[in-house]
């Protein structure tokens, strides 16, 4: 089996099972601050996720939210590990835990993998509405077995675009002023609650672009090969190209990239 199958069958098992425990009576924690909560849902996920990954492929390295960095330095130090290792997965095991908290839908299964840093392969699973995004290193994206591309839409003004409120002060406060430019210029505005989910939409034509601030690589990842190989563009909020420590990341049709950028190039993070 592939990795990218195998990546797909533990994302959609780990989504599955995410999926029944809904509603469950599950205790919803504070992690970083009131913003950021995880449950046991979320660490029963990631355990399995992480397991299935060890049995299938005990020499390669493995990369989660729910395992404890002391402190920032921590995850930026094994990022930097990361691009140097032949293989590690990243994994988020729910993304849009507040979504999975709230019972509302729009949570996902992000599982991607990078080889000495570059992306190999990804896959997103939103068990909500069964459907699976995956791509693999030049072999294009695809959903639920079907070719995926990037929407068309040559401006702004013909794009649905999507965006995310960080749990961190100063990520929410860098969201809220690009979106004071960004919003009279597109379409509409979408929050979906899964910066993965934003993603894989981008890649799927569903949204022409997707910014957020605050972000770590287990959000994006997956999602980032799964854009490029739709035809889409990935970079920071500035214009440097992706890599494993960007945070801060804006995905798109690749039309709609400049224009984008320009607010949040004066703001400067
Ligand atoms: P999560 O549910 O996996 O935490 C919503 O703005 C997006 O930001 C979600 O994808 C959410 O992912 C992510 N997010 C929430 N808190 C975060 C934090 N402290 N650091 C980075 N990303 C976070
Ligand atoms: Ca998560």
């Amino acid at each position: 089996m592939s990795y990218l199958e195998t990546a797909g069958r533990i994302a959609r098992e780990a989504g599955l099972m995410i999926q029944a425990k809904m509603g469950s009576g599950f205790a919803a924690e504070e992690k970083s601050s009131v913003f950021d909560v995880v449950t046991e849902v979320d660490r029963a996920s990631e355990q399995l996720i992480r397991q299935r990954l060890e049995e299938a492929y005990p020499e390669h390295g493995f990369l989660g939210e729910e395992e404890s960095f002391a402190h920032a330095g921590e995850l930026a130090d094994r990022l930097e590990r990361a691009k140097s290792e032949p293989f590690v997965w990243i994994v988020d095991p729910i993304d849009g835990t507040n979504n999975y908290v709230q019972g509302i839908p729009g949570f996902t299964v992000s599982i991607a993998l990078a080889s000495y840093g570059e992306l190999v392969a990804g896959v997103i699973y939103d068990p909500c509405r069964d459907e699976m995004f995956w791509a693999e290193k030049g072999e294009g994206a695809f959903m639920n077995g079907s070719p995926i591309a990037v929407s068309a839409a040559p401006e702004l003004r013909l794009t649905v675009v999507g965006t995310g409120f960080p749990s961190k002060a100063a990520n929410r406060q860098a969201v809220m002023e690009s979106l004071r430019t960004i919003a009279p210029q597109c379409r509409s505005i979408r929050s979906l609650g899964s910066a993965a989910l934003h993603l894989a939409y981008v890649a799927a034509g569903r949204l022409g672009a997707f910014w957020e601030y605050g972000l770590n690589a287990w959000d994006i990842a997956a999602g980032v090969l799964i854009i490029e190989e739709a035809g889409g563009k990935v970079t920071d909020t500035l214009g440097w190209p992706y890599s494993l420590t960007v945070s801060h990341v804006v995905g798109s049709n690749g039309k709609v990239h400049d224009d984008l950028l320009k607010p949040m190039i004066e703001i400067g993070i």
